[in-house]
């Protein structure tokens, strides 16, 4: 599956518009560890590994042809322990996490959400509030395969025009967690295009 998503930071007037008429589908809480090596040799590329309540993920990015890849965040999600080794090219030898940290990487951060999910005319929107009281809201549509990519793309657009949401880019908990925590990340993030510079405003 492929994941089309949009960030909103939300005030209380636009976090009421969007969740009128939505239908309320769970509430969780969930703890994230990033991962990455001293180098940031993965999030420079826009690619993050993380843990979340110990289960890895890993997101890398798709380039968007025809159309704003800045607009809306697309990545591909590898949820199995084989294919992440794969993907990073990983020996072999012990546990998965024995590896990571044999080949290198380390911890970046560690964020706890709580999460209010709710679902509107087919889109899932997450409201997430993290532990050091960061809040972002997100309009999510996941798609089979690239041929749906941009009229999720487009629909996603359309949901938040209507909405009269912004559509610029916002941070996400772990940006916001790397600005506060890493300041220096936070700068290479941006000298390698990953981070919009807005976002240090
Ligand atoms: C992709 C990414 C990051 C990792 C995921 O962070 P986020 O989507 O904030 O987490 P969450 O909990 O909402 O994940 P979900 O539950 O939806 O799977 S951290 C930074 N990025 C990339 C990124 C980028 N390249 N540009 C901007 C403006 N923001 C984020």
């Amino acid at each position: 599956m492929i994941e089309v998503e949009k960030k909103f930071l939300l005030t209380d007037e636009e976090r009421e518009r969007l969740l009128e008429g939505a239908e309320f589908e769970s509430e969780r809480t969930f703890t994230d560890t990033y991962y990455d090596t001293s180098d940031y040799a993965l999030t420079l590329k826009d690619t993050w590994l993380r843990f979340r309540d110990g289960k890895c993920e890993l997101k890398v990015p798709r380039v968007m042809v025809g159309y704003d890849r800045r607009a809306i965040d697309q990545y591909d999600e590898l949820l199995t322990e084989q294919e992440i080794r794969a993907y990073l090219q990983l020996p072999s030898h012990k546990t998965f996490k024995e590896d990571l940290e044999h080949s290198g990487y380390r911890s970046i951060g560690t964020i706890v959400t709580y999460r209010k999910a709710y679902r509107k005319e087919g889109f899932v929107i997450d409201i997430d509030y993290t532990d050091t009281g960061y809040s972002v809201g997100e309009i999510e549509l996941l798609v089979e395969d690239t041929e749906g990519l941009e009229e999720a793309t487009r629909k996603i657009v359309d949901f938040a025009q209507r909405h009269q949401l912004t559509l610029t880019p916002v941070r996400g908990k772990m940006a916001e967690h790397i600005r506060t925590h890493n300041p220096e990340h936070f700068q290479l993030l941006i000298d390698a295009g990953v981070f919009p510079a807005s976002l240090k405003l």
